[in-house]
């Protein structure tokens, strides 16, 4: 029996490109700026997303934290989604590290957060009050369902911030699933941010790895920072060589990803006790509900574990599948043949 991984597009395994080019990657001392992997692949995402320099951190919560940590001073305050990974899921790292605080203001459906809402959370020059010094944004926006944030939005938000002289930060930990989905370049999507980063070891398919990008000097800053959290790496070139192989050939195919992503979800949307809204499917997550007299959510999750379907749950009967290179369309055929005979 295959097993059927829709936990996360973190489990994916590298190509086997990338395993070529990680054996017969050139390597050096990171730390002293030495590696021409990684230099390389430093340069790449940094055009790839229109900023001047980039920087290869370990993994997304260490690139937001660094930018964060680049971005703040002891005391200041960072506007974020209440639903945004880094105020959900970075385990406290800007505060327990960074002496940051955190303002959350609801994420909307769509992944936004309402102008008026932001604007309302900046803090006046008070005596009192901490200084608000940066908006972050996700996209896509991963707890509301991979949704993708418009440009339009984007450029909302960036005047906002820009009226009241605060920095912009894109978690773009997916920044390639909303390229592909909007059908323009990752520089289009981060044009309004100081500072973006991406994760290479999710849809990309690379083992570890995310790169934050911004102005030549942010990222001298940042690698400041990224050293202090102990980021620094050494021949990380031999991991790099693998996001090199990702920018070339592994973006285009998130459109798989998605069109399996919208299989799956129409698939289950039919079943008894699921429910699943078409709509917020645009990208290669899926959050879904079930309910069922017969069955508890936590016996439905594990009879389909038994039969090889992995996928997360987030409490409260609500499930998160996530399409990625691993999953092609006969697993998805798979997954919704076990889903009919566990709901059925
Ligand atoms: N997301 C992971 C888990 O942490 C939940 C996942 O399975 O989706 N930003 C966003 C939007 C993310 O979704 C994640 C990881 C990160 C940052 C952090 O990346 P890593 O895991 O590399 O630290």
């Amino acid at each position: 029996m295959k097993v059927v991984d829709l936990r996360s597009d973190t489990v994916t395994m590298p190509t086997p490109a990338m395993r070529t080019a990680m054996y017969e990657a050139e390597v050096g001392d990171d730390v002293y700026g030495e590696d021409p992997t990684v230099n390389r692949l430093e340069e790449a995402s940094a055009e790839r997303l229109g900023k001047e320099a980039g920087l290869l951190t370990v993994s997304g919560t260490m690139s937001n934290l660094v930018a964060l940590l680049t971005h703040c001073s002891r005391g200041d305050e960072v506007i974020m989604g209440d639903k945004a990974h880094t105020f959900m899921s970075e385990v406290g790292g800007p505060a327990a590290l960074g002496s940051i605080t955190t303002r959350p203001v609801p994420n909307q459906a769509d992944g936004t957060l309402k102008l008026e809402d932001v604007e309302s959370a900046i803090r006046s020059a008070d005596i009192h009050h901490p200084r608000t010094r940066l908006i972050v944004i996700e996209n896509t926006q991963n707890r509301m369902g991979g949704a993708v944030v418009s440009l339009k939005y984007t450029d909302q938000l960036g005047d906002l911030a820009r009226q009241h002289s605060l920095n912009l930060h894109l978690d773009g930990a997916r920044i390639f699933n909303a390229s592909v989905a909007l059908g323009v370049p990752a520089a289009a999507v981060a044009k309004r941010a100081d500072s973006a980063c991406f994760c290479l070891s999710k849809g990309l398919a690379c083992p570890v790895g995310s790169v934050l990008c911004g102005s030549r000097e942010f990222i001298r800053e940042a690698r400041h920072y990224r050293k202090m959290v102990g980021g620094g790496m050494r021949q990380a070139g031999v991991f790099a060589a693998a996001g090199l192989v990702a920018l070339d050939r592994m973006v285009d195919r998130l459109a798989d990803d998605h069109a399996n992503a919208r299989l799956l979800a129409e698939g289950i949307a039919q079943l008894p006790g699921i429910r699943v809204d078409l709509k917020a499917v645009q990208t290669n997550i899926i959050f879904f509900h079930f309910a069922s007299p017969r069955l508890t959510a936590e016996a439905f999750q594990k009879a389909l574990n038994e039969r090889g379907i992995k996928f997360s749950g987030v409490g409260g009967g609500q499930f998160r599948m996530v399409t990625h290179y691993g999953i092609e369309a006969i697993d998805v055929d798979q997954a919704l043949r076990a889903f009919r005979e566990v709901t059925g």
